[in-house]
């Protein structure tokens, strides 16, 4: 397959002044229309006039009214047309039904539907399918669908047919419609200038009673967005619709986001607390987009961090805002150690703005999302907020209605600032996590951090320069207290000195505060410091970590030489636990340990190789141990956390996390006692959904696997928690019978992702389960990726990511993956999404 270059960028020859588009729905036959303005564009070299067109039956062709016989060409057609304005039109015949790769249109329980990002609006009718051309649209929807949506305002509508309009011009990518027998969850919103909104959730009948907390969620996104960024909604109606089969989250499409229903779906029976933040976040993610990504796109699609990290970024502090940004901020650590750093670290590996690519769908990645946002955050951190806000505004007003790039971006942070933001511009061009060594001197009153940056090599870039790094830095007297409050050390050279002076006794520094940057911090630090911090530092996050290392190193001791859980570590968690000053959801993720796959890199990075069998046994022991340590304090903190109605909120939230955490660890010892009684009187999924996890955990809960399916068999996102919970707490030697079992239930399908990554990304993300020795689960996996392939090859290839972290593991566990991979690798005509992934994977 081609590999595409960031460097050949060149613009389209022409541009679009109108689109007009008709649909005559037919599940196997719907015809496209399509009557497009073109006008020559003098800011382009190249006239070449390439329609992007993929899967099409094109059934007749003409310029400014004549028929034509286009040139059909490799992903499209090609035809000789004027020098000056002229229309082209075209009509095509596509088959919905049978569209199963969810790209394009396609039909999901009887709905029509459509997903464009990145590339799919090539499935849909003859276009320059790229994201700086940018048109406004016109679309008429013929069919007998009780709802038929697109983007924009409605215009008109009779028997038979509806017309919509989108006054704002847009990409191909943004497009969307919708079909089906909907029902809506209506509702309105006034912007801070008076526009009046019409807004509607839209839902198979039987659902619309899950849409209050999504709608609430909208409303509060739309008036953060006006608060914090001076953003206000720019048509007269916002529809979302939920769709069963869909491979992303959600889309932004303008005026009418899809969601995949997992993602805006809520109620109190069904959604976990969980789910409940999820939803929040997705919609706040994409109402956000309709500003940073629809009103300002990307110019090409190495920009997809553009809109993606400014937007993961955005909805971020809009949760923090609406919860707890302490809380928040250490659960996107985890995410961003946990999918980010992992992508780092192995084979795929790329920079936040990938230099090339084969299939951009396999860039829809931790790596541009969340280390995307990272960046914003940097930013922001190193200019201020104030700055930060002025550039933010600069870059609205200069660049509406563009396509642009990360240069436009950072340079309206020049402008405002007058910084050069040459260096930092080097986070979206280097892959790798940079390693960050501190060390300390003290000497009369002065404290001197140094600190050495590198940045290993990753895949194609051997040689990393120096970064700018904001490292957060504040200093802890003997005593406890604050001695200097938190400041930002501007790192830009290899290695780089910060002295603090005029202090009265060595105090400890609290270092990457907020963890102000994405980096490794390698730093020597014994218990009784780490424990100090733990209890006195004022920075949350910081005083999470301190809790993070104290279980990491005692675990890598377990496991290394099977020493016995230290008495310090322990008794530090236990304070934190019983501190009723803190938060609660705070304590549950100080009570939470590091995951087996952290603990599988954190070997590996020392210089060992991981035994996945030991790791698992050795958290095993220490939840055991840690029960034991904190039995005493159950009844007690039992009682303190009820939650008698449930809110889905952060104190709600907060204390049922925590309350759940304990449950996981009571269950090790009560035989199942108390995990069965609350799962008998659950009145919510939180709960219910915690008390058979903390069974299945323990090696019980057989029967309540059963009355959960049978209470929940007709509400397929709640069965899609039955099929996950099994795999996920299966005990190693069974993870891959489980799974392989489960494929065979009535309701198992492959073409429902929600389904298919349940089963599958339970087994993948059950460490010592997916890497038994007998290799039963990869060769599994395998198996099933290769028959998803021929229906859903960006699935298939997104979850091909499961094996991207072989090479930490034996040379049998290496030897078994690379078979599979290779396997997968020999099928005939494997699509490119899935070449490209597991060829990037072996190399
Ligand atoms: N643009 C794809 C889905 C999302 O990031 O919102
Ligand atoms: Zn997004």
């Amino acid at each position: 397959p081609e590999t595409i270059y960031l460097k050949d960028y060149t613009p389209f020859g022409y541009k679009i002044e109108s689109v007009h588009l008709t649909f005559r729905l037919h599940p196997t036959a719907t015809r496209v229309i399509s009557k497009i303005a073109f006008a020559p564009n003098p800011e382009a070299t190249d006239k070449r006039f390439f329609l992007h067109g993929e899967e099409l039956s094109l059934i007749s062709a003409r310029i400014n009214g004549e028929t034509i016989t286009p040139r059909p060409v490799e992903g499209g057609l090609e035809a000789d047309v004027p020098e000056v304005p002229f229309v082209w039109e075209a009509e095509v015949e596509i088959s919905p039904e049978t569209n199963t790769a969810l790209e394009g249109l396609y039909m999901s329980s009887g709905m029509y539907c459509t997903q464009c990002e990145a590339e799919g609006f090539r499935k849909i009718t003859y276009y320059p399918d790229r994201p700086d051309v940018m048109a406004t649209f016109t679309v008429r929807i013929e069919g007998d669908q009780p709802v038929m949506l697109s983007n924009g305002n409605p215009l008109t509508a009779g028997e038979g047919f509806v017309e919509w309009h989108d006054p704002w011009p847009k990409p191909s990518y943004l497009f969307a419609l919708v079909a089906g027998n909907l029902v809506n969850h209506p509702d309105r919103f006034t912007t801070q200038s008076g526009r009046d909104v019409e807004l509607n959730i839209w839902v198979r009948p039987g659902d619309e009673g899950k849409c209050a907390f999504g709608m609430q969620a909208l409303k509060d996104a739309m008036a953060w967005d006006e608060k914090t960024y001076g953003r206000e909604y720019d048509l007269d109606i916002f529809n979302i619709v939920a769709v069963d089969d869909f491979n992303m989250g959600a889309m932004e499409n303008k005026g009418l986001n899809v969601f995949n229903s997992s993602c805006v779906l809520a109620s109190k029976e069904t959604s976990t607390d969980a789910n409940f933040e999820r939803i929040e976040g997705i919609i706040a993610h994409e109402y956000f987009h309709n500003w940073t990504g629809n009103r300002i796109t990307c110019r090409d699609w190495f920009q997809l961090c553009l809109k993606e990290g400014l937007t993961v970024y955005r909805d971020q502090m809009f949760s923090g805002d609406m919860r707890s940004h302490a809380v928040k901020r250490i659960e996107e650590v985890l995410q961003l150690r946990a999918r980010q750093f992992r992508e780092d670290n192995g084979p795929l590996a790329h920079p936040v703005r990938p230099e090339s690519f084969v299939e951009i769908n396999n860039f829809y990645t931790a790596t541009v999302y969340e280390k995307g946002a990272e960046i914003i955050g940097m930013l922001r951190r190193l200019v201020g907020d104030e700055a930060y806000r002025k550039g933010c505004d600069l870059y609205f007003e200069r660049h509406d209605g563009q396509a642009v790039t990360i240069e436009d971006w950072l340079k309206a942070f020049e402008d405002v600032t007058g910084r050069d933001l040459a260096q930092f511009k080097q986070w979206y061009s280097q892959a790798g996590t940079p390693r960050l060594k501190m060390s300390e001197e003290w000497n009369d009153g002065t404290l001197t951090l140094t600190f050495a940056q590198s940045t290993p090599p990753t895949p194609g870039q051997s040689e990393k320069k120096p970064q700018v790094i904001p490292i957060a830095v504040g200093l802890i007297g003997p005593n406890g207290d604050e001695v200097v409050p938190t400041t930002v050390l501007e790192m830009t050279e290899a290695e780089q000195s910060f002295t603090f002076d005029g202090l009265g006794a060595r105090p400890v520094a609290s270092v990457l505060r907020d963890f102000s940057a994405p980096v490794i911090l390698d730093r020597a630090m014994d218990d009784d410091t780490r424990a100090f911090l733990l209890a006195h530092d004022t920075d949350p996050f910081q005083k999470w970590e301190m809790g993070r290392m104290l279980t990491k190193d005692m675990l890598v001791a377990m496991i290394a030489d099977d020493a016995a859980p230290a008495e310090t570590a322990l008794d530090a968690i236990k304070t934190v636990l019983t501190d009723e000053n803190l938060d609660p959801a705070f304590r549950a993720l100080v009570l939470g340990l590091p995951s087996e796959d952290d603990l599988a890199q954190t070997i590996f990075d020392a210089g060992q190789t991981p035994d996945p069998a030991k790791i698992h046994a050795a958290r095993k022991s220490l939840r055991h141990t840690l029960a034991i340590h904190l039995s005493d304090v159950f009844p007690t903190l039992g009682r303190q956390l009820e939650t008698p109605v449930f809110v889905p909120d952060a104190d709600g939230s907060g204390k049922r996390a925590l309350r759940h955490a304990l449950l996981a660890l009571e269950t090790l010892l009560d035989g199942g006692k108390a995990a069965r009684a609350l799962f008998a009187r659950a009145d919510n999924m939180s709960d219910q959904g915690a008390s058979l996890q903390a069974l299945l955990a323990a090696g019980l809960g057989q029967d309540e696997i059963k009355a959960f399916e049978k209470q929940w068999e007709n509400d397929r996102l709640v069965m899609d928690k039955w099929f996950m919970m099994q795999v996920s707490f299966a005990a190693p030697d069974k993870a891959a019978s489980t799974a392989l079992a489960l494929t065979q239930h009535p309701d198992f399908t492959i073409k429902n992702p929600n389904r298919f990554r349940a089963v599958f990304g339970a087994l993948a993300g059950n460490h010592a389960g997916f890497h038994a020795a007998d290799g039963k689960a990869y060769q599994l996996l395998a198996t099933h990726l290769i028959q998803l392939d021929k229906i859903n090859p960006q699935t298939t290839a997104r979850m091909s990511g499961a094996f991207e972290t072989w090479k930490r593991y034996d040379a049998d566990r290496q030897g078994m993956i690379r078979t599979e991979l290779e396997r997968i690798l020999a099928t005939p005509d494997l699509s490119r999404d899935t070449t490209e992934m597991v060829t990037r994977i072996l190399s």
